[in-house]
């Protein structure tokens, strides 16, 4: 499409959980609105994942929209901890449900948006060209789906296949009978290991910080189960919105030490043995105090001596920071795999990746010939997405530009910024977005946006912007949060650590969905407290 001007009340961009509901709700509200994604169908990370093994770590009863009882019901989950595949197809069900697709425009991309002051609209452009005016602009681009692919000398030479985790290829990749290389040992390549291990002649795994991972423990559900939770749906619905984190666990009620050593492996052996993340939740202190954490540290490394045959390996796979601070991992068989004849380890740490050749992988302690490589290697978390596309605010200063020093990131709620108005971001920095299950967060986010909007248009204001102070004070708030707890101690994605040349900074609201989501609904209950609201008539605040 060439030179054309499309003008809508709403632009979303990105058709994952966040884009599809803020499309239904917006819709409801009476809206023109249109979701842009550059994917050729609905799903967002869930589109591009298809990597072998790939899931979600939250369950799957809770990993789902809670805003429908008739869609909750009408949709059954198989498994414990739902793959790929299948949240896929919840979301296509989703999208077919509530018939979402004629207002989603696939394989465009957006490639600016300008806040023209004039008109207080946005000026949004695609890679297409097209132009579109819109009153609100919206962004559900997700928190970690920028792949992050390390700039190793050599890669363009490399003879055989590569791919990253995060944009695997539609069809098949056949791993049978070849050596296959693996960089990165996270969430992706966790999952990925033992799947791969299974099918390829020789799996190395180049791994740079060895990581804590707890079996997930995954099963079939039970009919039992299942028409249990839907029975549940009000007061599960309930409860995930107030929750800490998104599900119904309970968080301990006591520090660690308050229990004996022998009272601590009973409590840490049963969550192991439950699987899952429970037992980052055992105590209320693992993720606050040194001495907490590395009782929960130490009991896992013990597990990995416990399981890994060999103890050179078993040594390299043993991690030494703060347990959780990275993100925590559920895994299936991912240690036992290291048993396999046919499975090696390098640790890159010590004998760094020099270059890729033609034929694979050279460190510093020699060459891996290799047929594929496999990145999985992460993401530019929380910023990267936004960073992709030029969006100027007020005075044409860039979202990039008043970001640069990530440590001095500055949202309001997470959703807002000043000098960006009638902007919103679902699940931005600042938010508490990835610190829990995020489909109960996306819904929150997308329900006080609707509201915030119905409220412009009841009270027939133009332009909504954050205070800077109310932001300031947001960001001071959310770093003092974060300082009490340890995963401003650790590099990670969490902090920009994992991003060459990004600045640092830890730019997640640690004080948990429910509190969040109370704090939200006071400012709007308090006419939108912190921000200007705007007519061209009159000015309201
Ligand atoms: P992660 O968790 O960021 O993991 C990336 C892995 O790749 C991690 O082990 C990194 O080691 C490693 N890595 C990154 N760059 C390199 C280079 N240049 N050389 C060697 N190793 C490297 O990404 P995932 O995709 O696994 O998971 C992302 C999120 O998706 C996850 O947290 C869940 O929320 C879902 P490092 O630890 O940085 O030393």
């Amino acid at each position: 499409m060439e030179n054309q001007t499309t003008t809508l009340d709403a632009v979303v961009i990105g058709a994952g959980f966040s884009g599809l509901y803020m499309l239904y709700r917006l819709r409801e509200a009476g809206l023109s609105v249109r979701v842009y994604d550059a994917a050729d169908g609905v799903g967002g990370v869930w589109y591009w994942n298809r990597y072998p093994g790939a899931r979600c770590d939250s369950e799957s009863i809770y990993y789902n929209y809670t805003f429908s009882e008739e869609l909750y019901k009408e949709w059954t989950w198989k498994s414990k901890y739902p793959e790929q595949p299948d949240i896929l197809r919840y979301l296509n069900f989703v999208a077919d449900k509530f018939d979402l697709r004629p207002d989603i425009q696939f394989k465009t991309r957006i490639k600016s948006a300008e806040f023209d002051e004039t008109a207080n609209r946005w000026q949004i452009r695609t890679d297409g060209d097209e132009t579109i005016s819109a009153k609100y602009f919206i962004t559900g681009v997700g928190c970690i789906s920028t792949a992050n692919i390390p700039n190793i000398k050599g890669l363009n030479s490399f003879k055989g296949k590569w791919y990253h985790t995060g944009h695997w290829p539609h069809e098949k990749v056949d791993f049978s009978g070849k050596r296959v290389g693996i960089i990165g040992t996270g969430s992706s390549g966790v999952q990925a290991i033992p799947v791969i291990a299974n099918e390829a002649a020789h799996l190395t795994v180049f791994q740079r910080t060895p990581q804590y991972s707890v079996p997930a423990r995954n099963r079939p559900y039970t009919e039992e189960e299942i028409l249990q939770a839907k029975a549940n749906f009000s007061e599960m619905k309930r409860q995930v919105r107030a929750s800490f984190g998104g599900t119904t666990a309970k968080i301990g009620d006591r520090p660690a030490l308050e229990d004996s050593f022998e009272e601590r492996q009973k409590v840490f052996g049963d969550a192991w043995d439950a699987g899952g993340h429970a037992i980052l939740t055992c105590y209320n202190d693992l993720l606050a105090s040194e001495e907490a954490n590395e009782t929960v540290s130490e009991f896992i490394r013990s597990k990995i001596h416990e399981i890994v045959e060999d103890p050179e390996t078993a040594n390299k796979l043993t991690p030494y920071y703060y347990y959780g601070t990275k993100r925590a991992i559920i895994d299936t068989d991912y240690y036992e795999t290291f048993n396999r004849s046919n499975v090696s380890l390098v640790d890159v740490k010590k004998a760094p990746i020099e270059e890729i050749t033609s034929k694979g992988i050279r460190t510093t302690d020699g060459e891996y010939e290799l047929d594929v490589i496999v990145f999985a290697t992460g993401y530019d978390g929380m910023t990267g997405s936004l960073f992709k596309m030029d969006i100027l605010g007020r005075d044409g200063v860039s979202l990039k530009e008043k970001w640069e020093n990530g440590a001095a990131t500055r949202t309001y709620l997470g959703m807002t910024s000043a000098g960006f108005p009638n902007m919103f971001m679902i699940t931005g920095p600042e938010s508490p977005s990835v610190l829990g299950n995020m489909p109960i967060t996306i819904e929150q986010h997308v329900e006080w946006i609707t509201d915030c909007i119905n409220y412009l248009r009841e009270h027939e204001v133009d332009v909504i912007e954050a205070k800077p102070d109310a932001e300031a004070e947001w960001s001071k708030h959310c770093g003092e949060l974060a300082d009490t707890t340890l995963y401003t101690k650790v590099e990670s994605w969490y902090t920009g650590a994992n991003i060459e040349g990004k600045a640092l900074g830890f730019q997640i609201y640690v004080g948990g969905y429910g509190p969040y989501h109370q704090k939200c609904a006071e400012i709007a209950k308090n006419g939108y407290e912190g921000f200007t609201l705007k007519s061209t008539q009159k000015s309201l605040l």
